[in-house]
């Protein structure tokens, strides 16, 4: 073991571990981050006790009467505590039975979701290798965090992936930018988070220099908290999902007072003209004026055209939060963005133009490194059947089913074997009463899990996975310019196993563990990610340390470009020699492609429809619910720990109301409220805030769920959010387009179960 002191990475930063007698008593932020994160402490007091996994569980009647069992006792039903060998010689058995009598694609392991840092122990990485070594799995595309333009942008852009890397850097919206104009915020709460680990904080550093430099803000959001006060931001608090309306008005003021950039448009834009005559209402008889947008997002004509003129005088950043694509035509608000900046001729220029989402992560406006880290390679998948990432109850609904995405028509696999590892569709999917009963239908549930989640709950064979304080990993990003080693500080809790190590024990007894290891060990993987990284860099100019002094150092950090990163400046400076990977090679403002696609929700321009819910179209009872990231973890992890826990003083989750809507309820600061609409319900502890638009709720997710019927008695808004896709295009989930209602509790208190574990036998 290393004799300097112990360090951890995680998403949400880089930590020194204290270990006393084997036991993890904390967590301390690394010395190099300036503003490190409160989440990381959180696991300490989690990491063993009741909710821990200690050794491999099945589920009773999936036990005594093999795969097939009732599946709707998933969730309720006892487990039984098994042996590795026994464990490992059921799912190998399962495996080969589902394999030979209905094929691969039965298999479904998207797997979706964050699991923890570090190169090796990549939750994901490890399963889908596994599984490519025995003859691969149906798949999963895109994101729940913005599959919308993961899919739009790459057709009227060339790519969204290249431009998030590119983000313009904060030292250059600093140095350049005098209007930020934030759709969605920017808040500080989820810039604590960086995926695949953080060294240093900047987010709010950068925040803070623009403003102190002078940049002006606009925080465009139905809550004021989605910019830090001290940024005195003009609060323009819109409807929630009627931001495309904004930008069309504020497209519809440019042109007509003649304040748009028409050399750009011609430069580096194409059918600009199509999508002036949508917005002067000549294709659908609609002009886009600020009084038509002033009475959908209920913000005074006035004030949209103020904004119209101060955009266009200025130097002009625009933001847009990537929660504006988790609605319905979640496509829209990313491709009126484009058409805005465009209008506004600024892209590709210092410290304007166009952002997708200073409000997401720490590393969003950080310079990169261009080193390309190695990782563990997942192999080859021969299975071609996928699905739209969030489509995966209709899948489990609907086997043989039609679904169109992005230009084509494909079928749902016949899924018989469902296996999670590094993810909680309990938390992340929406309609969760209609996913748990999609949920019964597979004969076989597997999860690695290393908590007794909603996840481990509703599993039939239950995998305890180490955490990464019980193994040794490498956290190498180059949207980082810190890289850390990951050091083991404790043994393993119980008979708990590295998502590896339960791997290559299933591989084993399915003839295909050297296929899976390479007969590399953890450690020797470990040191050949790095010595692949090292070659990278060595390529790019950087000497990075060799691994003995790596290890003995524990961290390095990585030079990263001196001079800020400026979004799309190649293609500004020569369109001509730097084209997008566009059809046109321009920004298609217009798409062609798209618009031959005939999809109804998702026409050739940006376009204003309707969401599915919204409160354009609500009963006078209905609220708008927000469920956002929250602040004290990241998505569902550790909510059980104290850190979560101290945010949550009554047990339930929160919910933030207007005064007015409370008083209209005759519902009081502090009451436990049940917000409920037809897919299900849930608990709250009501808080009282004028910082939210009237009319809008707002709860973050994350409570672990615990469902009485229909109810989740611990506050997660995934039982009332609609699990519907953004549109054929892309079919991304839509949680931030739901309207619900809220009524107080009539018993004083509710009681949740959800930290409780399962009955074992
Ligand atoms: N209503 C609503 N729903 C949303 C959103 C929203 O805004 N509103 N946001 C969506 C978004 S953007 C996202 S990204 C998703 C996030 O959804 P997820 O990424 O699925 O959420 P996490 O809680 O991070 O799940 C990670 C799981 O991995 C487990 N884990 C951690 N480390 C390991 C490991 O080493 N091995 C294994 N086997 N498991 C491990 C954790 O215990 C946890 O259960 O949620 C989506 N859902
Ligand atoms: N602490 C913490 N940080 C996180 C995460 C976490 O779980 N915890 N998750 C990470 C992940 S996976 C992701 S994808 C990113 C997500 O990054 P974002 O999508 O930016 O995060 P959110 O907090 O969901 O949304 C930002 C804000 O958008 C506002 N908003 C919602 N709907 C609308 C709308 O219709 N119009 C306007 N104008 N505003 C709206 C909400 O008020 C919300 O606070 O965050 C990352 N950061
Ligand atoms: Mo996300």
């Amino acid at each position: 073991m290393t004799q300097r002191q112990l360090l951890t990475s995680a998403h949400w930063g880089t930590y020194r571990v204290e270990v006393t007698d084997g036991h993890v008593t904390g967590l301390r932020g690394f010395e190099q981050d300036p503003d490190p994160s409160p989440i990381g402490p959180g696991i300490v007091d989690v990491l063993d006790g009741p909710t821990r996994i200690k050794a491999p569980m099945v589920r009773k009647s999936w036990l005594e009467g093999g795969q097939g069992t009732a599946g709707n006792k998933r969730g309720t039903d006892p487990f039984v505590q098994v042996s590795w060998n026994e464990a490992n010689r059921l799912v190998a058995r399962e495996l080969d039975r589902v394999r030979n009598a209905h094929g691969n694609h039965a298999i479904y392991a998207g797997s979706y979701g964050w699991a923890s840092a570090g190169r090796f122990h990549h939750a994901q990485s490890q399963l889908k290798r596994f599984l490519n070594c025995i003859g691969g799995f149906t798949s999963s595309k895109n994101t729940y965090s913005f599959a919308a333009a993961e899919v739009l942008v790459p057709r009227v852009l060339g790519t969204f992936r290249g431009h998030l890397d590119t983000t313009t850097s904060w030292e250059s919206i600093a140095s350049d930018c005098e209007l930020f104009v934030a759709f969605g915020g920017v808040p500080l709460k989820n810039g604590q988070i960086s995926q695949g680990g953080t060294g240093a904080h900047v987010q709010k550093i950068g925040l803070m220099a623009a403003q102190e430099a002078g940049v002006d803000f606009v925080n465009v959001t139905p809550l004021r908290s989605d910019l830090l006060d001290r940024v005195g931001a003009d609060w323009l608090a819109i409807r929630p999902n009627t931001d495309v309306a904004l930008m069309l008005a504020l497209a519809h003021v440019l042109i007509s007072e003649d304040l748009h950039d028409r050399d750009f448009l011609d430069s580096y834009t194409v059918g600009f003209d199509r999508f002036a005559g949508y917005l002067s209402g000549e294709t659908d008889g609609l002009a886009k004026t600020p009084e038509w947008a002033a009475e959908i997002c209920e913000l005074s004509a006035e004030t949209i055209r103020a904004l119209a003129r101060r955009m266009a005088r200025s130097r002009t950043m625009i933001s847009v939060a990537w929660a504006l694509t988790r609605q319905d035509h979640g496509e829209q608000p990313f491709w009126a963005a484009i058409a805005l900046a465009s209008m506004l001729g600024q892209i590709g220029l210092p410290g304007t133009g166009l952002g997708f989402g200073y409000s997401a992560m720490n590393n969003t406006g950080l310079t990169r490194t261009s080193v390309n880290f190695g990782s563990f390679p997942q192999g080859f998948n021969p299975v071609p059947d996928f699905i739209p990432v969030a489509r995966v109850t209709d899948m489990l609904e609907n086997p043989g089913g039609c679904f169109d995405y992005d230009g084509q028509s494909y079928e749902y696999p016949d899924i018989r074997l469902v296996w999670w590892a590094g993810g909680n569709p309990f938390h992340h999917h929406q309609d969760l009463n209609r996913m748990r009963q999609a949920w019964a239908k597979p004969e076989t549930i597997i999860a690695n899990e290393w908590c007794w989640n909603a996840l481990a709950k509703h599993a039939d064979i239950v995998l305890p996975c180490t955490t990464p304080l019980e193994r040794s990993d490498l956290a190498l990003t180059p949207k980082d310019p810190y890289q850390v080693v990951m050091d083991q500080a404790i043994e393993p809790i119980g008979q708990a196993r590295d998502d590896h190590e339960i791997l290559r024990g299933i591989a084993a007894l399915m003839d295909v563990e050297e296929a899976f290891t390479e007969s590399r060990t953890p450690q020797e993987w470990q040191r050949w990610i790095w010595e692949g990284s090292r070659q990278q860099a060595a390529k790019e100019g950087i000497e990075l340390p060799d691994w003995e002094r790596f290890q003995r150092d524990g961290w390095v950090k990585v030079p990263v470009p001196e001079t800020p990163t400026i979004m799309m400046e190649a293609f500004r400076k020569d369109p001509m020699a730097n084209p997008l990977d566009t059809p046109s090679g321009k920004i298609e403002i217009f798409s062609e492609t798209i618009a031959g696609l005939g999809y109804e929700d998702c026409p050739g321009h940006p376009a204003w429809m309707e969401p599915v819910e919204w409160l354009g179209r609500a009963e006078p009872s209905q609220l708008h619910l927000i469920s956002n990231q929250p602040r004290n973890k990241l998505h569902s992890q550790f909510d059980h720990g104290s850190v979560s826990r101290a945010g949550r003083p009554k047990g339930v989750e929160p919910v933030t109301m207007h005064p007015d809507d409370a008083a209209a309820r005759g519902l009081n600061e502090g009451q436990i409220v049940r917000i409920h609409n037809a897919r299900g319900a849930c608990m709250a502890e009501l808080i009282l805030s004028d910082a939210i638009r009237p009319k809008v709720i707002q709860i973050a997710t994350g409570a672990w769920l615990d469902l009485d019927g229909q109810t989740c008695q611990h506050g997660n808004p995934n039982t009332l959010t609609i699990d519907k896709g953004t549109s054929r295009l892309a079919q991304g989930p839509i949680a931030q387009s739901c309207l619900v209602e809220v009524d107080a509790l009539r018993d004083s208190q509710a009681q949740h179960r959800a930290f409780s574990p399962p009955e074992i036998q």
